[in-house]
């Protein structure tokens, strides 16, 4: 195929090494292009201390080999990083996948040449296909804050998500920490338990569940085996892609006592099984406060500082409505002697200077080590900054100057045959992710089957496009997950980013009907045209 095979997939995480798996089994000539040296995507970059999944193990993973699903086994209820990415390794090697990937290699641009796509990678070299595929991630650009004076920081400074493969050295050392999404909440503990002294730099108060992670017994690894196929239908079943069964109580009609213990309950369970006992919870605020409030009951016994307790108490945004984090001992922490809280809200950071973080107020943070745990440029940054342009030479950033736009979140309007798994408008980040990615490549596998048989270039058409981004702001609206201004799914994390509501909330199994519908009645959103007469 030299360097001109029917399809380029762009990455190697979970999307990318079941794409090249599923379209190499059609008979096409698939080639694989990732920047890392090695597989694993989001889980070869994020090596931070405590990064683990939100996803119980038996689930996030792959569900499309029945022998893999028998042979894997998980040691922990939610899989480390390390775990993952072994995984990922064994996935490599079990399907023969490397030998299909170039590493250490870097798209830098991608143009549609009215027939093909012609990419270029950072060493020089050319690719052209007729297919592309990207498989780069939703939370894989990393957002580091503008903040003066870093470069004159004399200690050392690390993105989570750009993590050393030799691990940062904190024990005994000042290490701050800026950020307290699912990662910050992730790293505080582990990094507290070694640093000398931790500061926490948080602007916004944060909910968090305690993930009640633990071994993973024989007996409970063997159930779930025995019952994947049950677990799996539940799943494609669900709104997230989770196999957990929402409760059907009607919290408002409970008593005090009746809400409580089952909240009680939910927390015992932990993790994102709090939510599924939570009916509506994202959908009628005055159930969202009841449990809002119960969680916030939480953080004022557990935290022995009324005054840090305060700081840590969410009020501006109703739980859930931003990415819940889950964590192990994450409010426990400001216990300890050696953990700071500061609020950079009420005092923000005005600089880094060369030994530390300094405020507006002028007070001084002296730091050896500085964490920016700050998130990323989500779902359409990752494709943003893959150089892509469409027919008529149009940029992926002009097209998207407004705010990101697809059909379906798996294609785009003027850019002919590029099909995007976990595209900006797909379900993606509100599900399971490995269940969205292999949703998202049997349904592009099947697209790119019928072209191949019909002879036919695809693109969505502008109108569907629209009526895609209309609906994909109705499902919001009908949730309470706009209420959270500060949120990455609405880009509000990245200054000068447009203000779209990027993940598609109407619920992961309502989406895969879409979709199928879409296949089955032979793609009414697609402009589809014949190549022959292209050519
Ligand atoms: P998130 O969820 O975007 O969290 C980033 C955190 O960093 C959040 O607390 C932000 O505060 C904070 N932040 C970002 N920029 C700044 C600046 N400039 N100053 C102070 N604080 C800042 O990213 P994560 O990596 O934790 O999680 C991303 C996803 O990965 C997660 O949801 C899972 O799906 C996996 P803010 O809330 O914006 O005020």
């Amino acid at each position: 195929m030299g360097n001109d095979p029917d399809v380029v997939v762009i990455g190697a995480g979970f999307a990318g090494l079941y794409a090249v798996h599923r379209l190499r089994g059609l008979g096409l000539s698939v080639h694989g292009l990732e920047a890392a040296d090695g597989v694993g995507g989001t889980w070869y970059w994020n090596r931070y201390p405590g990064a683990r999944c939100d996803s119980e193990s038996y689930y996030y993973c792959y569900a499309f080999s029945r022998e893999l699903e028998q042979e894997w086994d998980w040691s922990e209820r939610y899989p480390g990083q390390a775990e993952i990415l072994s995984y990922l390794e064994h996935v490599a090697d079990r399907f023969d996948l490397r030998r299909s990937f170039s590493f250490s290699t870097r798209v830098v641009s991608a143009s549609w040449d009215g027939a093909r796509w012609v990419l270029e990678t950072e060493d020089g070299a050319r690719w052209t296909c007729r297919w592309l595929v990207t498989a780069v991630g939703c939370l894989s650009s990393a957002n580091v804050p503008d903040i003066p004076g870093l470069e004159s920081f004399a200690g050392e400074w690390h993105h989570t998500g750009q993590w050393p493969h030799e691990g940062v050295d904190v024990a005994g050392r000042r290490v701050g920490v800026v950020g307290t999404g699912s990662t910050g909440i992730q790293a505080i503990p582990v990094l507290a338990a070694s640093a000398g002294h931790l500061t926490v730099f948080q602007r916004t108060a944060n909910f968090s569940i305690p993930a009640r992670n633990a071994p993973l017994s024989a007996d409970e690894a063997a159930g779930y085996k025995a019952d994947y196929a049950a677990i799996r239908a539940v799943q494609q079943a669900s709104t997230n892609g989770h196999p957990f069964v929402i409760s059907d109580v009607d919290t408002l009609a409970l008593s005090d006592e009746e809400r409580r213990s089952l909240f009680e309950r939910a927390w015992e369970r932990g993790g994102l099984r709090f939510r599924a006992a939570v009916r509506d919870v994202l959908a009628d605020p005055a159930v969202n406060e009841k449990a809002s409030d119960f969680i916030r009951s939480k953080i004022r016994t557990t935290v022995d500082d009324p005054v840090v307790a305060e700081a840590l108490t969410p009020r501006d945004h109703p739980f859930a409505t931003k990415r819940p984090p889950i964590d192990t001992d994450y409010f426990e922490t400001y216990n300890r002697p050696n953990v700071s809280l500061v609020d950079v809200r009420a005092d923000p950071v005005d600089a880094v200077v060369p030994g530390g973080v300094r405020l507006a107020s002028g007070a001084e943070h002296p730091l050896d080590v500085l964490v920016f745990a700050t998130g990323f440029d989500a779902l359409s940054g990752p494709l943003l900054r893959l150089g892509l342009r469409g027919a008529d030479d149009v940029t992926l950033a002009d097209a998207w100057a407004e705010g990101a736009a697809t059909y379906l979140g798996l294609g785009v309007a003027g850019f002919p045959n590029l099909f995007t798994i976990t595209g900006p408008g797909s379900p993606s980040v509100l599900t399971n992710m490995p269940t969205s990615i292999e949703q998202h490549v049997d349904w592009i596998a099947d697209l790119v089957t019928y072209l191949r048989a019909h002879d036919l270039d695809a693109e969505p058409t502008p109108e569907a496009q629209a009526r895609w981004a209309e609906h994909v702001r109705e499902a919001a609206d009908a949730t309470l997950l706009p209420q959270a201004a500060s949120s990455w799914y609405l880009g509000a994390n990245v200054p000068g980013k447009p203000r779209v509501f990027l993940p598609y909330a109407g619920g992961f199994a309502r989406y895969r009907g879409m979709c199928d519908a879409e296949a089955e009645a032979g793609y009414p959103g697609f402009a589809l045209r014949s190549r022959r007469r292209a050519a």
